[in-house]
């Protein structure tokens, strides 16, 4: 075979063409180099001994998150809030929620990270407020109200509101009925989280000078929470007799979204040199442009659920079947999410605090192969081409924790969730099998520090119990260990930042149909680096489509494997290849 001509064909890159004004190897905005860490405040660290992780916790560790060597730390809502849905329901967007601390603790946290090159982006929460928030609470006294339009009402002489879901709601319905105006009003998420309403100048107003608020005080941007539903066609339409239930698709993406991200634009982003990301609930590779092309007024980045998604069983709540999800379709998934936003710049994750823990979900957490696999996983986040999200406590191999009584459960999800089926006569013992795997409160578990009790993340009793495997899992034990999950991270963040063809190369995927290994090719001008991936527990076999091993450059097994296309149980190598 002529490897030459069967390569060039395949690798459509021509550096010249990467490279555009502005986003270009030169101009390469910081956002798209960086490594993000996101800290659930929660769960990181408690300062003060109340069981509950804070700022003062996590300037604490500003040392160890640096140590990382990752670039930005993405906090979860720090907000006030009644903590229904854990700072998703925001109740003063001016103001820090009391639990974690004063603005000052803010302020202080935000300066020693800056001193430490690390920078912070917020959660900001634009679709929803907490029902506590002053706007719902003057909204709900009279019809008349000033503040009534910040939020979507369906006055009951009208009816009966059209079917709309709600994510959390125990009766599944997003309308609420309040009795006091005789109408109902909008909820996506809980009753707690009614949908502020975007039309109205006056809240879209309201929420540019929020930003401008925390912006000026030298935030380095923000993740926006459920982005795609601010424009919703609020003519309410009823939904068509075919439709499946989809709501996601049918009635988020409305039609002034755009206009709402311009003016979002001009009127805030614009001023700053800032990373934004989107949380993009229900985006397709269709619509993923509308949020991100460069050429627009928009944001940086937006990061997909269709990732997260991949392998549940359809029509039935984040369940998996027993054979997990398939590679192939992994492979292709990530592969077309490359392609969609090749001129502008992807996002790569595979957990965050609304999904089960990286390793459990896509690895194998079984004692012979948790460190291993999360090490693969490791690899893949930080050689695609895209923005790698890790959530605390990835880079340790922290895994499920997977509870089976519904007593240990916090998150209004998987409570609201367990007393509807309940309330159906729907089967919970299925409902509760299936959470030990999908659950949010498997990523929510304390960090595990150290083995001293509580796992070093608090004195008292924490909120949420500590997975008991941190005596054997945790930092400390990890930092000294030289092939740790902690230091491979380490040594992996290092090599992508040195390797210009993992930072910034094109992406080529090879052995597109290979069931168990995810092989694909970073290239910039002249630098080839390959990537193999074993996801499978057995030895597997790959075809390196005629590439030459030139030189190891990192891999997860402490010797070399000298057989390029033979991988052990999990084995992950990145190697610089020539043809
Ligand atoms: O968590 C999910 C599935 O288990 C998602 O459907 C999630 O509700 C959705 O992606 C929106 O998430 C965001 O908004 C929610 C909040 O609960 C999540 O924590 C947040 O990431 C409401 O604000
Ligand atoms: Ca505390």
């Amino acid at each position: 075979m002529n490897l030459q001509a069967g390569v060039s064909k395949k690798i459509t890159i021509a550096p010249s063409g990467y490279a555009k004004p502005g986003v270009g190897e030169q101009g390469q905005a910081w956002w798209k180099q960086a490594v993000v860490y996101q800290v659930y405040p929660r769960s990181f660290n408690d300062s003060n001994n109340d069981g509950i992780g804070d700022i003062n916790g996590i300037t604490e560790k500003l040392d160890y998150i640096a140590s990382l060597g990752v670039d930005v730390i993405w906090l979860n809502p720090i907000f006030m809030s009644p903590n229904h849905d854990n700072g998703y329901d925001i109740s003063d967007y001016k103001r820090i929620m009391p639990e974690f601390g004063t603005l000052a603790d803010f302020e202080n946290m935000l300066a020693q990270a800056h001193d430490k090159g690390l920078k912070v982006i917020l959660d900001f929460v634009p679709n929803h407020c907490s029902s506590e928030h002053e706007w719902f609470q003057q909204a709900r006294q009279s019809r008349d109200n000033p503040y009534r339009d910040f939020f979507h009402w369906w006055p009951a002489e009208k009816g009966l509101p059209p079917k709309r879901w709600s994510f959390f709601a125990v009766d599944a319905s997003a309308w609420r009925y309040e009795k006091k105006t005789n109408s109902y009003y909008l909820h996506y998420f809980s009753a707690t989280q009614p949908d502020l309403n975007w039309e109205n100048p006056a809240v879209r107003q309201a929420m540019y000078q929020i930003m401008h608020f925390w912006l000026k005080k030298g935030v380095d941007g923000f993740r926006m929470d459920v982005l795609p539903f601010i424009s919703k066609d609020t003519a309410f339409p009823e939904l068509p007799a075919s439709f499946q239930g989809d709501f996601v698709k049918y009635y988020a993406q409305g039609p002034h979204l755009q206009q709402y991200l311009a003016e979002m634009y001009d009127q805030v982003l614009s001023h700053y040199n800032i990373m934004t990301v989107a949380e993009g609930t229900g985006v397709t590779t269709d619509t993923v442009m509308n949020f991100i092309d460069p050429k627009r007024k928009a944001l940086n980045l937006l990061y997909h659920d269709e990732g997260m998604n991949l392998g549940y069983l359809p029509n039935q709540f984040k369940t998996l079947p027993e054979s997990g999800y398939k590679l192939t379709e992994f492979k292709q998934l990530y592969t077309k999410w490359n392609d969609a936003v090749k001129s502008a710049w992807g996002s790569v994750c595979l957990g965050n605090h609304d999904q089960a823990r990286m390793v459990s979900r896509w690895g194998n957490d079984s004692e012979a192969y948790r460190e291993v696999s999360a090490k693969m996983l490791m690899t893949f986040l930080l050689t695609m081409r895209a923005t790698p999200f890790f959530y605390a406590g990835d880079e340790l191999a922290m895994s499920n924790i997977g509870f089976d009584d519904i007593s240990d459960y916090r998150d209004i999800e998987t409570l609201n969730m367990y007393q509807q089926i309940k309330e159906n006569g729907g089967d919970l013992h299925a409902f509760i099998e299936s959470q030990k795997i999908t659950a949010r409160d498997n990523s929510r578990t304390p960090f595990q520090w150290g083995t001293q009790a509580f796992a070093g993340f608090s004195e008292a009793k924490p909120w949420i119990r500590v997975n008991p495997n941190y005596k054997t899992v945790n930092a400390a034990e990890q930092q000294t260990r030289k092939n740790s999950p902690l230091n491979y991270f380490r040594k992996l963040i290092q090599l992508r930042k040195q390797t210009p063809a993992l930072l910034h190369g094109e992406y080529q995927l090879l052995d597109a149909d290979n069931p168990d290994v995810f092989v694909y090719l970073r290239q910039h001008q002249s630098q080839f680096v390959l990537v193999a991936l074993n996801f499978k527990a057995d030895k597997s076999a790959f075809d390196a489509q005629g590439w030459i091993r030139r030189k190891r450059l990192l891999g997860n097994y402490k010797s070399d494997n000298m057989e390029l296309s033979q991988l052990r149980p999990y084995e992950a190598i990145v190697m610089e290849v020539t043809s």
